[in-house]
């Protein structure tokens, strides 16, 4: 087929960042299929995410990420994200005009991963609209665009009463400065990540459109002010509601275990996203408040991490427990059976566990997840944060027990449902994500 347009899609390939914006551009290639989408991204993160289902006009092209060739790579999460930042934007420039010639067509559009902040100077030389999207909440992208006044804020407010010092912020009045991502304050010894996030801020006005996985209704008021701070704002999601994932096949037997239980609303579903393991001592306290509540519970937990769990715990709890080391999460979310989510307050999770009308418990470990946390529990009622920020005994039997047995449970789990109706809307033919979307398509030629 001849291509009209041809759009360069460059991914992020670390935490869940790939997906997500490989759900946007599978919704894209479907409403303009005329236009091609250059999908690119590391290997390894292409592999996980392309399979048999693939469209005509998505193609796959591999970006080097970094790290050093031909040896298999045993650093840290962290250091992986350090050298893929260091190889681009060369990485992505020579895959580019790759795409370029194999395809005839000359990129028309740049629809990227917002961290790739240097894709804004990349689409400005080329003459054609940069869109970032932006793969977590409007909060959290709220908190970075407010960078420079946040800094300032602090520095002026005496230390006693920093905690409130954001008040300012519109829609960020329950936040406090704990609850910020670290990469906002840079500090000597800045983390890759931090410098490209506060690059990112830098370079968003260059922007046509800002898109994220997310629904306006969510957080109106935040939603009111970014509106005028972007010349197109689009809240195009939740994509887990807009196009709903393809039935899987229950290799792990979750599925057909949660059936077993015939109990709506009784088990509790564990996972901490795809980067984090939570310490040791962390996990031997969540241990020992699963043992002590008994409520079911399915846990979605890497195989090194169950090395460290207690003594004797899986042999003890194996009757009411299953452990598993990937878990068709949001498949197990959307069970009746289940009736809570411990989760560190990714923002995939959390829309998630909305999709499917979960409570959480919110253990957030870095970045985007303690701002994320906050809004769970005191903006959305939703969730509760654990006591202190970190798995105790006494604070995770607390929280467990509240979700799954008093009214105040009861409460966030009826908020959480209209939080829903609310998604759904958005995602209907008339809402506001889908007209956001049909703007989407214009921005980037396709309309
Ligand atoms: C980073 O995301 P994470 O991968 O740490 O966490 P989430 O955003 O919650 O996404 C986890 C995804 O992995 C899936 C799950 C989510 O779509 O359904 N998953 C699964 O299918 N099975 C499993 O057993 C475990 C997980 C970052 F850490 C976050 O702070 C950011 O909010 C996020 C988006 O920018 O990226």
């Amino acid at each position: 087929m001849a291509f009209k347009l041809h759009i360069g899609v460059l991914a992020f390939p670390f935490g869940t960042h790939a997906a997500p914006l490989l759900a946007l551009v599978r919704r894209l290639a479907a409403s303009a299929p005329d236009a091609l989408f250059s999908f690119i991204n590391s290997a390894a993160s292409n592999a996980t995410l392309f399979n048999a289902t693939a469209f005509d006009n998505i193609r796959a092209r591999d970006v080097w990420d970094g790290a050093p060739r031909g040896e298999p790579f045993t650093g840290s999460h962290f250091e992986a994200v350090g050298l893929f930042l260091e190889a681009s934007p060369g990485n992505f420039e020579m895959a580019i005009r790759e795409a370029e010639r194999e395809s005839g067509l000359e990129i028309g559009c740049l629809l990227t991963d917002a961290f790739l902040w240097f894709s804004g100077d990349m689409a400005e030389k080329r003459g054609v609209p940069w869109v970032p999207f932006w793969t977590a909440a409007s909060c959290s992208l709220s908190s970075h665009v407010y960078t420079d006044q946040i800094v300032r804020a602090i520095e002026s407010t005496e230390k006693a009463k920093q905690e409130k010092a954001l008040s300012f912020i519109p829609g960020l009045e329950m936040v406090t400065t704990a609850d910020l991502p670290p990469e906002i304050f840079l500090g000597n010894n800045a983390s890759p990540l931090a410098i490209t996030i506060n690059k990112m801020v830098e370079h968003l006005p260059k922007s046509t459109a800002v898109v994220l996985n997310s629904f306006e209704e969510i957080d109106p008021i935040i939603t009111k002010d970014l509106k005028s701070k972007f010349p197109n704002f689009l809240n195009v999601g939740p994509s887990i509601l807009a196009s709903p994932a393809a039935a899987i096949s229950d290799e792990t037997g979750c599925l057909s275990w949660l059936g077993g239980l015939n109990r709506p609303n009784s088990v509790v579903y564990i996972s901490f996203g795809t980067v984090i393991t939570p310490p040791e001592n962390e996990l031997a306290a969540l241990c020992e408040a699963l043992e002590t509540c008994r409520f079911p519970f399915l846990w979605s937990i890497k195989d090194h991490a169950v090395k460290s769990l207690p003594n004797g715990f899986v042999d003890r709890t194996n009757s009411f427990g299953k452990m598993v080391a990937w878990a068709p999460q949001p498949q197990i979310l959307a069970h009746e059976s289940v009736g809570a989510f411990v989760t560190h307050g990714g923002w995939n999770s959390i829309l998630e566990s909305i999709a499917s009308c979960v409570p959480l418990i919110c253990r957030p470990f870095f970045g985007d997840q303690k701002l994320n946390s906050r809004m769970v529990q005191d903006s959305w009622g939703i969730g509760v944060l654990v006591e202190g920020g970190v798995f105790t005994k006494s604070g995770t039997i607390e929280c467990l027990k509240e979700l799954m047995t008093t009214e105040k449970g009861a409460k966030m789990r009826e908020n959480v449902s209209l939080l829903r109706k609310k998604a759904v809307a958005a995602v209907d033919s008339q809402g506001s994500s889908s007209k956001n979307f049909d703007k989407l398509l214009e921005v980037i030629g396709a309309r």
